[in-house]
């Protein structure tokens, strides 16, 4: 057994993803899951959920002053999206890094916003921005708690 558990543990984050309704009609979950899995990151939840507009406000509250909040809604009540849990060493900002810019056309080729998105408002896919986010998203959307589990692949992940 190469892998401690002491050194590893501090390090370790969860991070909230949601491909959104875009991503699921345009048959993007399994590419995209692919490229969370490959990274090594490792799956701590995952469903398929439709979301009413009471939730959806819930989840983007901090932008409810903005010009296209009510549009975002509509956006991410417009079909279902898949809620995912997924955990690893800097997994919030390399999971952001995954993703890519916001705005599709800022976002590089490789990122997942830069290879399947062209609009900001159909960008495909959400991560939170911070660890106190993804604790309070996670809060939001897995009320049930996510599943205790150790991949095998850990000690060839990490050092
Ligand atoms: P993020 O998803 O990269 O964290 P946020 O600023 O948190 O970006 O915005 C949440 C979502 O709102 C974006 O992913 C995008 O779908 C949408 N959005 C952000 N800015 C605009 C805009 O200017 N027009 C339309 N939709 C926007
Ligand atoms: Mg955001």
């Amino acid at each position: 057994r190469i892998w401690k558990s002491g050194r590893l543990s501090s390090a370790m984050e969860q991070t909230f993803i949601m491909i959104k309704p875009d991503g699921a009609q345009r048959c993007l979950v399994g590419e995209i899951i692919s490229r969370f899995e490959k990274k090594g990151f490792s799956l701590r939840g995952l469903k398929l959920v439709s979301v009413d507009s009471a939730f959806a406000e819930k989840h983007y509250a901090d932008l409810s002053a903005k010009p296209f909040f009510n549009g975002l809604v509509e956006y991410i009540i417009s079909g279902p999206v898949v809620a995912m849990v997924w955990e690893g060493k800097g997994v919030v900002k390399t999971g952001r890094t995954i993703i890519g810019a916001t705005n599709p056309a800022d976002s590089a080729p490789g990122t997942i916003r830069g290879d399947f998105a062209v609009d900001i408002g159909r960008n495909v896919i959400h991560g939170s921005d911070s660890v106190e986010s993804a604790r309070k998203e996670i809060a939001l959307w897995f009320p049930e708690g996510v599943v205790e589990w150790q991949s095998s692949l850990r000690p060839w992940i990490y050092e």
